[in-house]
């Protein structure tokens, strides 16, 4: 099994670039997520990435078993909290907040979720889920309680990671929040990518191709887009 990992990872060794279009159960309305799939299924995206940060219980399995319907594209959770897991998706970022010190987010989620996670079957993938400081305050510093990091201090942001692979996880995530004003630097992209032997995922305020290009020459394997494709459809046309 763990295919959806060994796919990214053989496509990070090849160079090739990777898109999740990141879906936000609190922010789609279930009859139009046939149109929204249709749109994902003509695009260049490789994954379908869901999750928030505000879910209610049963959001998300009832739009993973509609966005299934629709679409092979694998579906991955991007889960916020514990009630997000759902054994209809395919894969979880299993993700640790390594950038904040609460304790929660880097191992007490995970404690509670395996009762869960244990009767399915989805494909677990350790992740470093690093968060940056990008202008303005992100959803996940909100409910996690969390300071991000400055991204000013791109050898702290570097070393954060390389201790994420350290210690065995299987991705790193850099942050920049849903909606951010401007995404991750490629600065940080670069230095993190230098050290790193593992895949990188880079999201969060990637709004146009030019920002998407940046993000994937800096070293980026996979990109993760939400607001944009929320806001404008038609950057799938952009992106074909
Ligand atoms: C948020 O990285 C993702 O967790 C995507 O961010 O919504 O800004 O694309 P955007």
């Amino acid at each position: 099994m763990n295919s959806i990992y060994k796919k990214i990872q053989a496509s990070a060794l090849k160079g090739d670039k990777l898109l999740a279009v990141l879906i936000d159960p609190d922010k789609v309305v279930v009859n139009e997520v046939s149109r929204f799939i249709s749109k994902i299924n003509e695009s260049v995206a490789t994954h379908i990435f869901v999750g928030g940060s505000t879910v209610d219980e049963n959001d998300t399995e009832d739009l993973v078993e509609e966005i299934k319907k629709y679409t092979n594209v694998p579906v991955v959770l991007f889960p916020g909290d514990v009630n997000q897991i759902t054994g209809k998706a395919d894969g979880l970022l299993f993700l640790s907040l390594i950038s904040g010190r609460n304790p929660d987010f880097l191992i007490g989620k995970h404690v509670d979720s395996v009762t869960k996670l244990s009767e399915t079957g989805l494909e677990i993938i350790p992740t470093g889920y690093i968060l940056i400081e990008s202008g303005n305050k992100s959803a996940v510093e909100r409910v996690t309680n969390t300071k991000p990091m400055s991204r000013i201090n791109v050898s702290l942001i570097t070393k954060t990671a390389k201790a994420g692979e350290l210690l065995g996880m299987k991705l790193i995530y850099l942050e920049a929040g849903s909606g951010a004003k401007s995404p991750i630097s490629e600065d940080i992209i670069k230095s993190v990518k230098n050290k790193l032997s593992i895949p990188l995922i880079v999201g969060g305020g990637i709004k146009n191709s030019k920002q998407l290009e940046n993000a994937y020459n800096s070293g980026a394997d996979l990109v993760v887009i939400g607001t944009a494709f929320e806001e404008n459809e038609s950057f799938f046309e952009e992106l074909k």
